[in-house]
């Protein structure tokens, strides 16, 4: 598969604060990970990191062009503002994941709503730093089976 990993604000920041959060890994440390794990699964992995909204918007429509097979996103704090991440990853018709490092909902209030949830096939929160390889892992069996797609 062709996996787009993209994630949003201050996610370049990783490693340097809020360990008890966040973990220590540095998000060079996660993309390694994510790249090895997509190697053992024959995948082709695409690993993005911007503080911009529009440029993570142009990255999906980028996906949508070239037809990559999923895109795992972390949007951070645009998680819990962006209407046009949402609209963009509607239009892009592959395999959607919603990541996060933390589980939003353990935190503080403006952290529960999201708007890319109603947007994707699945989320997954809470698991630190290794979601990421773990995500890349679980798509080799999800990919076929878009079981409670309601988006
Ligand atoms: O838990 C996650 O992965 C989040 O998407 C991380 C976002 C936060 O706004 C979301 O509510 C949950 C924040 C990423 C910023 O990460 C930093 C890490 C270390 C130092 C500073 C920022």
């Amino acid at each position: 598969m062709n996996i787009y990993v993209i994630n949003g604000p201050n996610i370049n920041l990783l490693g340097t604060r809020e360990p008890e959060i966040y973990g220590s890994e540095t998000l060079d440390d996660i993309e390694k990970k994510c790249l090895e794990q997509g190697v053992k699964d024959g995948h082709i992995i695409k690993f993005m990191q911007s503080n911009y909204e529009g440029e993570i918007v142009e990255w999906i429509q980028n996906a949508i062009k070239e037809k990559v097979d999923a895109i795992v996103i972390n949007a951070a704090a645009y998680t819990h503002t962006s209407i046009a991440i949402h609209d963009a990853l509607k239009s892009f018709s592959g395999f959607k994941i919603e990541l996060h490092i933390s589980n939003p909902h353990l935190r503080e209030t403006f952290r529960h709503v999201s708007y890319i949830s109603p947007a994707v096939d699945a989320v997954v929160a809470g698991l630190g730093p290794n979601g990421y390889s773990h995500v890349i892992e679980l798509l080799n069996n999800l990919n076929s089976q878009r079981i409670g797609k309601l988006a």
